[in-house]
């Protein structure tokens, strides 16, 4: 039997385990990168397990989430995490050198590498055919002290792309058409794969919309072969000799295969709030909008803003409604800049953003209440925007351009009859603007040595998780419904600022449920914490969706959070929850979910002795009086983390 391109490249990194769907495995990371609204605790983690120096071939510190700067925690946060990285052997992407995932793309993704990243949509990478992972920090800081990264085997979605895109139709509505059809939930510990003839008609940004959204799938990662387009891209950047043409044996078995028809494809939008709620634009076009953005990792390419300018060259954006872009990279920016492109976007009537996150993660640009927003952005999480209510519609950058434009949602399609645009046809320049100038390079071991880490009380280091309890005596802190992401649990946007400083940040634990008058959810469990009473989280499907925050399990933590009792928990935030200790618990029953209420007192007995040789537990609801069986779901290697109160304390204990 043929062997995927996924398999080939785990195969070639495997460092532990069997290459067998659902078994745990082990594989050593050749790259990895932090961003700064992860990065801070990655990096004082990986102080804490006393490696001096960064062991991968290349790890990469970007600044490109927490640029508002009010205050000065960012700009804190920034100083720490140059000084700290490249004093560690590592190089820094300064802020303002534009977002991790694109400049990674630009400047440093390999073919067949394996790249792990402390933000959820690495994937990225695996537009260029390297299998890019995303993880939480703790995770990260093991990889670049040499460690392996443990993950499921995964079962390996083949997505055969025939025919190609027609006039309009972006590589984004590819990713929203697969949207519609896995959804973004039950897909955990499997990784999509792409081939056939469609994939040659696609350009590396193109594919790399398509891994990059992938993340909202759930999946371990997506990937691309790399072939003739990724060597144009590679020489384009400079980096012909990071080439290396791989793809799947062409007699390879996947466990399923879907078929896309590039050129059945029509543009769509996912709809409010989640990235799996799509319909046809056609479905749409009545919609008046408010705000159209053009920006995040999913689509702030080159070829993206230029097809921007074209369309809005000597034209004039609606007059009520605000279009801003915010360039992926500073190569980009730059690169319109020289072009006079930018000028174009300029004339339009557009805000120029700079090349970071931005909108995307709530740092400003919240639409006004009941106005709906269009953004090229990859999630509409409620509340994401920073307004309660928001109404966030995700489209491609085609679809942006066209409703910005007529000041309500519109299918691109429609501008050449209506406005004689004709579709620009955008290449891949022959050479991108090369400019390294912000990228900081690492310290040698001499210059590293003498080298001060500039540390403002800002920072704080993480507290370390309590072993686990012999028998947990605990309350149902919260039960939540399905799909609960990591930005329920931990909002970002203008709290982004406290992301080194665990305990202003735990404040806002589950802020959305917070109610006006009431004590928050953090006031509740550290009364609880007082009293040496544990704190329980109740979930339905899919709990901790969306990003790779592992605040989201760091601050619970904190606050005494001792067990996440759910139908079903995402791949990256139960990690999160296991490196720091609290114990992830599924229901064995689903139907048990209904005979808990928060506020309930829960016991499990022998919690330590089950995670330590059972694949169940016991919890008994005191409140109702009955008793309910739940599933540990744990590798050897979780079970033994969770036992030694985290990942930090394994990590030492086995060096
Ligand atoms: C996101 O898109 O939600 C983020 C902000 O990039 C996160 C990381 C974070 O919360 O810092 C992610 O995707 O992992
Ligand atoms: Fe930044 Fe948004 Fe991409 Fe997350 S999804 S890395 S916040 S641009």
């Amino acid at each position: 039997m043929g062997k995927t391109l996924t398999y080939k490249i785990l195969e070639k990194h495997l460092v532990d385990g069997q290459l067998k769907a659902g078994s745990p495995i082990g594989i050593r990371i050749d790259q990895t990168l932090t961003q700064d609204a992860t990065g801070t605790t990655a990096f004082l983690l990986f102080e804490s397990m006393g490696t001096p120096r960064v062991k991968t071939d290349l790890s990469v510190s970007y600044v490109d989430h927490n640029m508002s700067q009010f205050g000065p925690e960012n700009h804190n946060d920034h100083l720490y995490l140059q000084t700290v990285s490249t004093k560690a052997g590592a190089h820094h992407s300064r802020a303002g050198n534009g977002i991790c995932h694109q400049v990674h793309l630009e400047r440093f993704g390999k073919p067949g590498a394996t790249l792990l990243g402390s933000d959820s949509h690495t994937p990225t990478g695996g537009g260029i055919g390297m299998i890019a992972i995303g993880a939480g920090g703790m995770d990260v800081a093991v990889a670049m002290g040499g460690g392996a990264f443990y993950l499921t085997c995964p079962k390996v979605i083949g997505v055969e792309l025939t025919g190609k895109l027609n006039k309009w139709v972006a590589s984004k509505d590819v990713i929203l058409k697969l949207l519609s059809i896995l959804t973004t939930k039950g897909n955990v510990g499997c990784v999509v794969e792409y081939f056939g003839d469609g994939v040659e008609t696609l350009s590396v940004p193109q594919r790399a919309t398509i891994t990059n959204m992938g993340a909202e799938l759930g999946v371990t990662t997506s990937i691309f072969p790399s072939d003739e387009k990724t060597r144009k891209f590679l020489e384009a950047q400079n980096r012909e000799n990071d080439l290396d043409l791989l793809s799947a044996d062409i007699d390879a078995e996947y466990d399923r295969v879907i078929e896309i028809d590039l050129s059945k494809l029509e543009p769509m939008a996912a709809c409010p709030s989640s990235p799996d709620n799509i319909r046809p634009i056609t479905e749409l076009e009545d919609l008046k909008i408010g705000q159209v953005i053009v920006g995040s990792c999913t689509n702030s390419s080159y070829m993206d803003l230029m097809m921007i300018a074209e369309v809005l060259k000597g034209r004039q954006t609606y007059e009520m409604i605000e279009f801003a872009i915010a360039p992926g990279s500073k190569q980009v920016l730059n690169m319109l800049a020289k072009n006079g492109a930018l000028a174009d976007i300029i004339a339009a009537g557009a805000r120029i953003l700079e090349s970071g996150c931005g909108p995307c993660i709530g740092q400003g640009f919240s639409p006004a209440s009941d106005l709906v927003t269009l953004r090229t952005f990859n999630r509409n999480f409620a509340g994401r925007t920073g307004t309660s209510g928001d109404q966030a519609y995700l489209v491609s950058p085609e679809t942006a351009v066209a409703s910005a434009i007529m000041g309500q949602v519109t299918d691109p399609r429609r501008l050449t009859e209506m406005m004689g645009i004709k579709y620009p046809k955008i290449e891949i320049p022959k050479k991108f603007l090369i400019d390294d100038s912000m990228i900081v390079k690492p310290l040698n071991v001499d210059e590293a040595r003498k080298a001060e880490v500039i540390r403002a009380s800002t920072i704080v280091v993480p507290e370390s998780p309590k072993p686990l309890a012999d028998n947990l005596n605990a309350k149902v802190l919260l039960k939540c419904d399905d799909k609960i992401t990591t930005d329920h649990i931990m909002p970002a946007g203008a709290f982004l600022k406290y992301r080194s400083n665990v305990p202003e940040y735990a404040k806002v634990v589950f802020n959305c449920f917070n109610e006006e008058g009431k004590p928050t959810f953090a006031q509740r469990a550290l009364e609880l914490k007082a009293n040496n009473i544990g704190g329980i989280v109740v979930a339905g499907l899919s709990y901790g969706q969306g990003s790779s925050r592992e605040h989201a399990a760091l601050c619970p933590m904190y606050l005494g959070v001792k067990a996440v009792i759910a139908k079903s928990i995402e791949r990256i935030h139960k990690a999160n929850l296991i490196n720091f200790a609290i114990t992830p618990i599924e229901f064995a029953d689903e139907k048990d979910y209904d005979g808990i209420n928060q506020d309930d007192q829960l016991r499990i007995e022998n919690l330590a002795d089950s995670v330590k040789s059972s694949d169940k537990v016991t919890i008994k609801n005191i409140t109702s009086d009955f008793e309910f069986e739940g599933r540990l779901v744990l590798s050897d290697r979780d079970r033994d983390i969770l036992l030694a109160a985290g990942l930090l304390n394994y990590t030492k204990n086995r060096s």
